[in-house]
């Protein structure tokens, strides 16, 4: 059986944009092959974080793992900071990455851009990154459009490091989805839709009470035309709305398309609220049941112990190879 390995930061509460580009693929694949799922915690430290709210955040998104529909009987569900070889691998990782290819990363550049101090984390991200992916022979990595730069980088470093000292990393591929690999903001429709983006009404979270997201539907961005066209070029507001739309009600664009003409954005984005509202429902649901359990602790537990063991073998081979310590 194949291993996909996949993370999300706990950065924020989980948005429309991570569900639909990352969770319900995870959903998917977890039948088919070996799953590691990770809330990576110490890659979310590389921005701010109030130390209360971030313990939070990591509690929740592993309940929303859960509500999702993420089974913890078929796939292996931790914390990266309770798998020290993570951040172990990270260092080894970061003697092989190198320092222009870190600082060509979008990422890098968005989230470092007009800040006067930059922590080195940042920088250093992507060789985390690997490591999270490379411990574990991961053969296919399920994210969102953002991170296939990020996935370009690891199979370097990977390819690198099997070169110089031995033949250990299996070369992960990257999956995209063919649909919604790529949410946009609502208020701002060039951009992405992000958890951690300070405006709220740029983005919906998986928790949003009903009204919350008839609201920032209501006010999302889109154009003059009053026209419910798919044209991503020339109305990317609209455009995101019908892609929304249509992965969540399952009905092609053109379907939508023409049961909107000749009615206006109103209609549409009444009905798109109750589309969203609809499918959160009984996560939200699940989601405060959970929340409430002792089950989850018990399910990130195992997750841990189940991590540790496989990515500790790793992390013996990789100083193995690099002549780390005395011989194991
Ligand atoms: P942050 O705002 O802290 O950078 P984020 O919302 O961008 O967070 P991540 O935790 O970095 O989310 O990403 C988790 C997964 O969700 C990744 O696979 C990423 O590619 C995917 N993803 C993030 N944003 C979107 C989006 N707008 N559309 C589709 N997929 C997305
Ligand atoms: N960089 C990713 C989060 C992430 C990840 C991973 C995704 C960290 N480690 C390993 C896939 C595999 C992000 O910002 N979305």
């Amino acid at each position: 059986m194949q291993t996909i390995f996949s993370g999300i930061q706990p950065s924020g509460t989980i948005t429309l944009g991570n569900y639909i580009g990352a969770l319900t693929q995870f959903i998917e694949l977890q039948n088919e092959y070996n799953c590691y799922f990770c809330i990576v915690d110490q890659h979310a430290i590389t921005v701010p974080q109030d130390r209360l709210v971030l313990r939070q955040n990591i509690r929740s998104l592993a309940a929303l793992y859960l509500a999702v529909g993420i089974d913890p009987d078929k796939v292996t569900l931790f914390i990266q900071s309770e798998v020290p070889a993570h951040a172990q691998a990270g260092w080894m990782l970061q003697c092989v990455a190198y320092i222009g290819e870190l600082e060509r990363m979008t990422q890098f550049k968005d989230k470092s851009a007009g800040k006067e101090a930059v922590v080195a984390g940042l920088l250093t991200y992507p060789p985390l990154m690997a490591a999270d992916i490379l411990l574990y022979n991961t053969n296919l990595v399920p994210v969102g459009e953002d991170q296939k730069q990020h996935l370009e980088l690891t199979r370097d470093i990977a390819e690198r490091f099997n070169k110089k000292y031995n033949d250990i990393f299996t070369i992960p591929e990257v999956r995209i989805p063919t649909v919604g690999a790529r949410i946009m903001s609502l208020q701002e429709p060039t951009k992405k839709m992000s958890k951690s983006d300070p405006n709220q009404k740029a983005f919906i979270s998986l928790l949003d009470e009903p009204k919350q997201i008839d609201k920032k539907i209501k006010s999302a961005v889109t154009d003059s035309e009053g026209l419910v066209k798919y044209d991503k070029e020339n109305k990317p507001g609209i455009s995101n709305l019908i892609s929304i739309y249509s992965i969540l009600s399952k009905k092609s664009i053109a379907d939508i398309e023409a049961l909107y003409e000749g009615k206006g954005y109103g209609e549409f984005k009444a009905d798109l609220a109750q589309v969203v509202i609809n499918e959160f429902e009984p996560i939200q649901k699940r989601y405060h049941e959970l929340m409430k359990s002792t089950y989850l602790d018990e399910v990130l537990d195992q997750g841990a112990a189940k991590a540790n063991l496989v990515a500790n073998k790793m992390i013996k081979k990789m100083e193995n190879a690099m002549g780390l310590g005395r011989k194991k």
